[in-house]
């Protein structure tokens, strides 16, 4: 008995670290061979996360700011508070684009629930 396909054949996995095979090349000796390309990974575009100072957000409201949203230490998180009030900014973190983005999000919807004009920018590095 004959069966027929009834669906296009599927592609065979991939190998994780590589890309989609190129066309099919005939190798002169009659072979049909198929040649993995290595995949060229690079790693994502890093955003740091730059707090900055204002007259008027109480000091201990960005040190639990910094805690809560970039994961610092208390000790961390006075420190890089500090260096915003004496330098005007400082990194709080280093993310993805995504990533940075929800953290700025997340600092300006506390800052502006609590009333305070607390600000932060996220920007590409290198
Ligand atoms: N300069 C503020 C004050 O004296 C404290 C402060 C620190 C505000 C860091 C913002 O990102 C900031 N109350």
């Amino acid at each position: 008995m004959d069966f027929m396909a009834t669906s296009q054949p599927t592609s065979p996995p991939l190998i994780p670290g590589t890309t989609a095979p190129q066309r099919p090349q005939e190798d002169g000796g009659g072979e049909v061979v198929l040649e993995r390309v290595p995949k060229k990974v690079k790693p994502p575009q890093m955003h740091q996360v730059v707090m900055l100072n204002d007259d008027y957000t109480p000091m201990e409201f960005v040190v639990v700011v910094i805690q809560e949203f970039f994961s610092k230490d208390r000790e961390t998180a006075t420190q890089i508070m500090l260096k915003i009030h004496l330098d005007g900014k400082a990194v709080c973190g280093v993310y993805t684009r995504d990533v940075a983005a929800t953290k700025v999000d997340q600092v300006l919807d506390a800052a502006r629930q609590a009333g305070h004009p607390l600000q932060c920018v996220s920007e590409p590095i290198e």
